[in-house]
């Protein structure tokens, strides 16, 4: 067999695969050993990602809707109708009512093609991704404080960590071999917290576990902050060399009391005490944090409120020390990098800078507008007005990843026009005009960017099913159908992955010093530029990249989330993800051993409330939000607070986010995805999924 390394198409982690390839398939997937994240390790996912890529039940050919049913169509025909649309949407409406949603599953060289096909092509700034509902708070909260929204470390350098805190994150489930990096720096002598309403595996083995209330992650923080500077820990030598607002701080903190915290967490006082001493004391902190932070109406104020913490006991600018959002796909940190995102192009230049925006119209001659332009569920809100006429999702499924699954319904229902590019008809792409299919990670040459800012070599190792083609390539036929023909700059008919990403990397002073040969056999981490040509492992060593060059420290104070349990719903309802399945399930469930481990939408719910609710293990159940209604079976679990019921989001059969509420950051657009209300009641019968009840309506 050949073996191709590549790297693995699910979580940010990246992990190196080795894909052992015969008769023009991926027959078996094992680890690349020596691999700079993954060293010869991977996760049940990785394992399994072969079966996710199989030709059968994949996309073959381009699909056109006649009616309510799709017929096999060629290129050519796609492309005009495709081309046709937009250009009737453009003449009609203008640039506003038109945009792309790109994928952060596809490479840095397909979500370059993305943003530039939406601001080259179609003259719109109106580009976004599903970042926006995961880490933009990220984005958003650690620019401002830091001046970089990025992990602040590379994860190898945890093993240098004395304590190690996670933070809202599951991390043995969902970044699994980095969870087990962690497990091992704890055998190695290094303190582990863990700050989660849920008793995740690795708070099991904690040396301490902060089950906070949903949503106080402010009250706790800002009381670890009143204990630091009331007990005089802070670490006044990098505050006075590298930061700002440290007075503004500490007078905001200063009524927040453990006293204070403990009734809004649920935390006892002396625990707060005892965990703020314990962080402001340690040498090297490692600080790592997820969806428990950011998916919130108030995440950036999340974010910004863990900042302050690190930068308060300086624990940020060397090894083993930092604040490392764990991004959560395999190429998200890479998809922001590339500017799939409405303020900014490649490289994190502004669109509202005009001589940016000049450089861009330059370079790729067309004329810029002025940006930012839409975010994803702006451009869903503005469609189920009646004022968004176009979209493009490529490789994105908000019908079962989106809050609020009725909304995002009447949303794409209402576009005139959507064309969804995939790997396999998604339950979004089903609501599709014309549907486009695409080569998997497997079946293309470019880059993944892990959540370390390592930018990975991703290798072709079969040929894409059918007529299925990269989506770069696919973006470039429709550019040149759409009148934006020329080669070089000009234009978007590269022939090779490697010919995006020197254009990618000429634009983009960031990656200035990156090359195509150097990203093997390592990768290279960003920034990597004249100053770093090497790149650069950890962050904020010499200062930070704020206009002053100093952290800004901002005060956040305590807001409870939107919808909270009432006589009507009762119960405080989170999501969460589950180790085997990934995402909207499209890929993980189409591997037989994925699906045997977790075959079906759960609801986990403590015993004590379960019985007092007169339900039964395994019982069938109903829950009901003020948004929606599923039905599916109860598990009782130790593992949840009383008072709190969870479930994962990837089966469409019982989605989640039909319950789920769409209120939102006013920074990022962030919707409040950990917390919303239901009631759940037993069913006298089995459960029936969401295409059942639609089918019975
Ligand atoms: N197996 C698998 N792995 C994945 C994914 C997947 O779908 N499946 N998805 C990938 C993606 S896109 C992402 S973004 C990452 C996400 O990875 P994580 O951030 O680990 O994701 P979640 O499981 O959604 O939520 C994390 C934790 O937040 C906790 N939480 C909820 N509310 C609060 C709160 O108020 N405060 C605190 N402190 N914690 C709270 C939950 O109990 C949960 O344990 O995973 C990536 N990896
Ligand atoms: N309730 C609830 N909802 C959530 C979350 C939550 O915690 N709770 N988490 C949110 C988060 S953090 C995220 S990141 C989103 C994820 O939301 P999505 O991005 O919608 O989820 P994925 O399953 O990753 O879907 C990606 C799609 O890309 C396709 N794909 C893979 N590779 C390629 C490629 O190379 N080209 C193309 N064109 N397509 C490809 C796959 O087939 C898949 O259907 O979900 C969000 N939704
Ligand atoms: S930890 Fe993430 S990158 Fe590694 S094998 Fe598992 S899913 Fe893939
Ligand atoms: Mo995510």
């Amino acid at each position: 067999m050949d073996a191709i390394d590549s790297v693995c198409p699910f979580c940010g982690v990246g992990c190196g695969l080795r894909l052992q390839v015969a008769e023009g398939r991926v027959q078996q997937i094992l680890p690349v050993p020596g691999h700079p994240v993954s060293d010869g390790r991977l996760c049940a996912k990785g394992w399994n990602a072969a079966f996710a890529i199989e030709p059968e039940g994949r996309l073959q050919t381009p699909l056109i809707r006649e009616g309510k049913r799709f017929r096999e169509a060629g290129w050519d025909e796609a492309l005009a109708l495709v081309a046709e649309n937009f250009r009737a949407a453009l003449s009609l409406h203008g640039p506003q009512q038109v945009g792309v949603i790109s994928c952060a599953r596809a490479t840095n060289e397909d979500n370059y093609a993305a943003q530039k096909f939406a601001r080259a092509v179609l003259g719109t700034h109106n580009i976004d991704h599903c970042a926006r509902i995961c880490h933009s708070p990220s984005v958003a909260g650690l620019s401002q404080t830091l001046g970089s929204g990025a992990m602040s470390n590379s994860m190898a350098d945890i093993e240098q960590a004395d304590l190690i805190v996670v933070w809202g994150a599951d991390v043995s489930e969902n970044h699994a071999v980095f969870g087990g990096r962690i497990l091992r720096a704890k055998e190695r002598g290094a303190r582990l917290i863990v700050v989660d309403p849920r008793v995740t595996r690795l708070a099991h083995v904690a040396d301490s576990h902060l089950q906070l209330k949903l949503g106080s992650n402010i009250a706790l923080v800002n009381a670890l902050l009143q204990v630091i500077f009331s007990e005089g820990l802070q670490n006044s030598d990098f505050l006075a060399q590298h930061v700002d607002n440290v007075e503004l701080l500490q007078r905001h903190v200063a009524a927040c009391t453990p006293e204070w915290a403990e009734p809004l967490s649920g935390i006892p006082a002396e625990v707060m005490r005892q965990f703020a001493r314990e962080y402001a004391g340690s040498t090297h902190a490692f600080l790592c944090y997820g969806m428990g932070i950011t998916q919130f109406a108030h995440g950036t104020n999340n974010v910004i409120a863990l900042a302050d913490l690190a930068l308060v006991c300086g624990h940020l600018g060397h090894a083993g020390a930092g604040i490392n959002p764990l991004r959560g796909q395999n190429n998200v940190q890479g998809a922001c990098d590339m500017g799939c995102l409405p303020n900014v192009y490649p490289g994190y230049q502004r669109t509202d800078d005009m001589q940016v925006c000049e450089k861009f119209a330059a370079a790729w001659q067309r004329s810029q507008p002025p940006g930012p332009g839409m975010t994803s569920l702006a451009m869903m809100n503005a469609a189920r007005r009646g004022e968004f006429a176009a979209l493009m999702i490529m490789g994105e499924d908000p019908v079962v990843t989106d809050p609020d699954q009725h909304q995002v319904h009447r949303a794409l229902q209402a576009l005139d026009f959507l064309v969804v590019i995939e790997l396999t008809l998604t339950e979004t792409a089903k609501l599709a005009d014309v549907v486009l299919p695409a080569a998997s990670f497997a079946e293309k040459d470019g880059t993944f960017s892990n959540c370390e800012r390592r930018m990975q070599r991703v290798r072709k190792a079969i040929a894409a099913p059918g007529l299925a083609l990269e989506d770069w390539r696919i973006l470039g036929l429709l550019a040149a159908r759409m009148g934006y023909q020329g080669r070089g700059y000009k234009g978007m008919a590269w022939q090779q992955a490697d010919e995006i990403f020197d254009e990618m990397v000429a634009l983009s002073p960031l990656f200035s010093a990156m090359s195509w040969t150097r990203l093997s056999p390592q990768g290279l981490q960003w920034p990597c530029d004249a100053t770093h040509p090497d790149g650069l492992a950890v962050l904020h060593t010499q200062g930070f990249a704020t206009r002053n060059g100093r952290a800004q420290l901002l005060p956040v104070s305590h807001v409870g989330p939107a919808e909270c349990p009432d006589a009507e719903y009762p119960l405080a309802f989170t999501t969460h993800r589950l180790h085997y399945h990934y995402g909207c399930g499209s890929m993980t469930r189409r591997a037989p051993l994925l699906e045997r481990e977790t075959p079906d939408g759960l609801l986990f719910m403590n015993p004590d409330d379960a019985i007092r609710a007169g339900l039964q293990d395994h019982a069938p159940v109903a829950v009901q939000s003020r948004r929606g209604y599923v039905e599916t079976r109860v598990i009782f679990c130790d593992d949840m607070p009383k008072g709190l019921v969870t479930m994962p989001y990837h089966f469409r059969e019982v989605p989640s986010n039909r319950l789920t509420n769409d209120v939102q950051d006013p920074v990022t657009r962030m919707p409040e995805l950990k917390a919303c209300a239901v009631k759940v009641s037993a069913l006298a019968h089995a459960p029936r999924s969401v295409q059942q009840l639609d089918a019975e309506k």
